[in-house]
């Protein structure tokens, strides 16, 4: 059985070697390793078809505006793949904004299985939801319900019945979540991102005025979530 420190510089090295060289983050975090962390996904990027481009300078921008002020805890941007193009494009802007690579990385694994998978050890996650709050539908909305169990939807409930764009709600999860006792997250921050997407509800038709700003109050109100909880 490795130890915990073991796991997360060897899965950090594993991410040194496959991602790009001006990446944020390896060795270095090791120190904050047990610091508050939120690990999060690309909001509103895969199923509501929001430009990559332009969600990848929010997500820096608002990196950049609200890692200082967490003080050692720490942001880090999650998704499945090493092919990931969000994490790249965000890597490379984060990079050029010297953002501390100790307090906000990219890392490439399933958001449900960060600590068992990678070694990482977040203690809050942050969902991709849909206005109802409902489980299923695909993407890290099902599979943080689904890893959850029922209990998150009842605990979910409990703190609301919907939820409009721009929006967070924090979540404390039951210690009899799977999620709790197998990764340690003891909250779930669902978040509603614009939707670029006709088959989805609410569709923005391409206006990205009105989505960049919706994407820009959505990381503020998860950012705002967290803050809420380290503090
Ligand atoms: N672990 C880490 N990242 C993931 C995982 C995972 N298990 N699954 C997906 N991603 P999406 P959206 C990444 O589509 O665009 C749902 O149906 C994915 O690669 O989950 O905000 C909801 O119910 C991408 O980078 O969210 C809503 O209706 C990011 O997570 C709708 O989708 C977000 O992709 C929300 O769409």
């Amino acid at each position: 059985t490795q130890s915990h420190a073991t796991k997360e510089k060897d899965s950090n090295q594993v991410l040194k070697s496959c991602e790009e060289p001006k990446m944020a983050c390896v060795g270095s975090s090791i120190s904050l390793e047990n610091a508050p962390t939120l690990a999060f996904p690309s909001i509103s990027t895969a199923d509501f078809h929001f430009n990559l481009e332009k969600a990848s300078d929010i997500i820096v921008e608002k990196v950049e505006e609200y890692v200082n002020k967490l003080g050692n805890a720490r942001l880090v941007l999650v998704d499945l793949s090493q092919n990931s193009k969000i994490l790249s494009l965000v890597r490379a802007k984060a990079a050029e904004k010297s953002i501390d690579s100790k307090k906000f990385f990219t890392f490439v694994g399933n958001i449900t299985k960060l600590y068992s998978e990678g070694g990482l050890h977040c203690n809050v996650i942050a969902n991709a939801t849909n206005w109802r709050l409902k489980p299923g539908g695909g993407g890290v909305n099902a599979a943080i319900f689904s890893a959850a169990g029922p209990t998150l939807e009842t605990a979910t409930k409990a703190k609301a019945g919907s939820l409009s764009s721009g929006k967070a709600i924090v979540v404390p999860l039951p210690s009899s979540s799977p999620l709790f006792s197998g990764e340690g997250v003891t909250h779930v921050i669902h978040v509603l991102g614009p939707n670029m997407n006709p088959q989805r509800p609410n569709c923005l038709n391409n206006d990205y005025v009105k989505g960049c700003k919706i994407l820009q109050e959505a990381y503020s109100s998860l950012f705002d979530g967290f803050a809420s909880i380290v503090r």
